[in-house]
């Protein structure tokens, strides 16, 4: 970094005024692997008990004002669960963000969803997407976010090519149910659960899907889903560069979709993303991106890698926004390579949790979000109260 101090505090409480990170509702429910679950006493099992998550989260971080529904999760019966919802809202005084739809638990969509051979269940589907539209619409939610678990395991058993029609023809109609604010995110997986050929494999399928769709149709990058070893930074710049990048779901992973907390494994692959962004923004690109974190935590206290996570999503934003992107303008035209490199890297190393701190308390924010969370006893009680109920009810069971 070569920012003169002002300059550095500035360009900080810049950054961190510009930056919100949507939290799923499911990051704070029970969740496990194939293998089993391991309960969690505190953990939320009604969507009350996830709103109140959410609150205590912003209430710590300040950055979290909207929580993402999953479909069949959070709204079973569809529109008749929106006056709770929004109940919840005033209550809570956290927004609903995305919603997502689910095409993938229901037993007829064994084959696909969208793509499934049959017309029939190609047509529910579509039905249930227009329904979370309409949901999104009724609780004022911009974006919904699209991932389906359609694929095949095994060559040849299916048609590639004519699923690729049925896609464009769902997500064009689905475009056209969209209200003008509205905006549809495809989300992109390489594999799994569907182990030979995934539908939206990558970012290159969910761009042609979302432009054959419509102008409100746009992709998403979930850091999760993609092949190790791969440069996701290029791909958000080609999504920037290409006016198509919607929105994030982050989390970080090791082997696969591992959604393990957001920098646990390599802060510095967040880091380049985040210089992509800040650079197209700098350089005047009109930008518009849902920040959303998706993950589930199987061991770690739920709330606390949740505010874990947002911390480390201010963070690595900030030390990306550090960069003197003019300084390193220069270095890349010069092809100063090692002189380049070290300015970049030099913004990563830097210790930012000064500033972050300074920032809190400017919002009138603990300056230490988990340590306010231990001091709060927020997620003992939580235990307390849920845990006797989910005894309760395991006993029963
Ligand atoms: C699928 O792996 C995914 O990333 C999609 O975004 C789903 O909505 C979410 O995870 C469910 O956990
Ligand atoms: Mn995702």
């Amino acid at each position: 970094m070569t920012l003169s101090e002002s300059a550095i505090m500035d360009r900080a409480f810049q950054a961190l005024n510009s930056f919100r990170i949507e939290i799923p509702s499911w990051g704070f429910a029970n969740t496990g692997t194939r293998f089993g679950k391991f309960v969690q006493a505190a953990a939320a099992s009604t969507i009350e008990e996830k709103f109140a998550d959410a609150a205590e989260v912003n209430r710590l971080t300040g950055v979290t004002p909207t929580l993402a529904l999953h479909m069949l999760w959070d709204l079973p019966d569809g529109l008749k669960d929106v006056p709770a919802v929004k109940q919840l809202e005033r209550r809570f005084g956290i927004r609903s963000g995305s919603i997502n739809p689910n095409l993938f638990q229901n037993q007829e969509y064994k084959f696909g969803s969208l793509c499934n051979p049959s017309r029939a269940v190609r047509e529910r589907a579509l039905k249930h997407l227009l329904d979370s539209i309409e949901i999104a619409k009724a609780l004022d939610s911009r974006d919904i976010s699209l991932w389906m678990a359609d694929g095949s395991n095994y060559p040849g058993t299916q048609n590639m090519r004519k699923r690729i029609g049925w896609l464009e023809e769902a997500l064009r109609a689905a475009h056209s149910h969209l209200a003008p604010d509205q905006r549809l995110l495809v989300e992109y997986k390489p594999f799994e659960p569907a182990f030979y050929h995934t539908d939206i494999a990558d970012w290159g399928m969910a761009s042609h899907l979302a432009r054959h769709a419509g102008p409100q149709a746009c992709v998403l990058v979930d850091t999760g889903h993609h092949y190790n070893a791969q440069n996701i930074e290029q791909i958000v710049a080609w999504l920037l560069h290409t006016g198509m990048l919607g929105g994030f779901h982050f989390n970080d992973r090791r082997y696969a979709d591992d959604d393990l907390t957001l920098g646990s494994i390599d802060p510095y692959q967040i880091f380049r993303i985040f210089h992509e962004i800040h650079a197209a923004s700098d350089d005047g690109l009109a930008i518009d991106i849902a920040y959303m974190i998706d993950q589930s935590h199987n061991l770690k206290g739920k709330i606390e890698a949740m505010v874990q996570t947002v911390v480390m999503a201010q963070e690595l934003y900030l030390k990306a926004a550090l960069i003197d992107r003019k300084k390193l303008a220069e270095l890349q035209r010069s092809c100063e390579l090692v002189a380049a490199e070290e300015l970049y890297r030099g913004a990563f190393w830097c210790d930012v949790r000064p500033l972050t701190r300074e920032w809190r308390k400017a919002h009138g924010l603990p300056p230490d979000p988990l340590e306010a969370l231990r001091a709060s006893g927020y997620v003992e009680r939580a235990a307390e109260e849920r845990g006797s109920r989910s005894s309760a009810v395991s006993s029963y069971a």
